[in-house]
């Protein structure tokens, strides 16, 4: 079964790709994203407000222009929720810097907007919402988050994006220095896959029984 992820963020891809072979071990999965032809694929403009609207333009606009060689195309948006700043960076958590922001300038970014802030008061989730399209079609949509809180330096060098700031108490570490086991286990994009996974397994079973 082939999936594209319509992603240019390889380690959201590394993540999903590991996710879903745990939760699928009996479905062969080829799992592609836009990193390959990335020079000369256009993401859409992540106009949305909110992070299923996003990740439904860009499985969209992935299988608009892929079309069928693409097989099942998941959309895929994320970001980090600091309640202190009410929601920022939220669906800007990308580009939280500036359009062109490396992950070091926005984690300086939200290390600074929350220089004095005390423990108690720097809660923070991750979300992720998905979007599986077949055919040009929506056929499930599913939505993970994760607790935690931002910390006052980073640690650790695991991970990518805000990672070394995001203080997992579940794990009791940060992201950053945890293994990809530990963080795929109970990360937002986990939970995201875990409304997916039966979906897929279905649709793994019906295309056996049609060959
Ligand atoms: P695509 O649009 O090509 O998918 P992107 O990185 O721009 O790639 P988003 O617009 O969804 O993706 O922005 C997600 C940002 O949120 C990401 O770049 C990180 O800064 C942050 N983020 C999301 N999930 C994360 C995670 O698991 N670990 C660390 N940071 C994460």
């Amino acid at each position: 079964m082939k999936i594209t992820v319509a992603t240019k963020n390889p380690g959201k891809t590394r993540e999903i790709s590991r996710i879903l072979r745990s939760f699928l071990p009996d479905v062969p999965l080829e799992i592609a994203d836009l990193t390959a032809g990335g020079a000369f694929y256009e993401s859409p403009e992540e106009t949305g407000s909110t992070f299923m609207e996003n990740a439904e333009m860009k499985a969209r606009c992935a299988w608009e222009k892929l079309g069928p060689s693409a097989g099942l195309v998941l959309g895929e948006d994320s970001g980090l929720e600091v309640d202190y700043l009410h929601g920022l960076p939220g669906v800007r958590s990308h580009r939280f810097s500036g359009p062109a922001a490396t992950d070091e300038q926005n984690n300086a970014a939200l290390l600074k907007k929350l220089e004095g802030v005390p423990w108690e008061k720097r809660t923070a989730r991750y979300r992720c919402a998905m979007v599986l399209v077949d055919g040009g079609a929506v056929v499930a949509r599913s939505e993970g988050t994760v607790e935690g809180f931002i910390l006052m330096a980073p640690r650790g060098t695991g991970g990518f994006g805000y990672d070394p700031l995001f203080y997992c108490p579940e794990l009791g570490k940060a992201f950053g220095e945890s293994s990809a086991e530990e963080k795929n286990k109970v990360s937002h994009r986990a939970r995201a896959l875990a409304g997916l996974a039966p979906v897929l397994r279905r649709m793994c079973q019906t295309q056996r029984e049609n060959l």
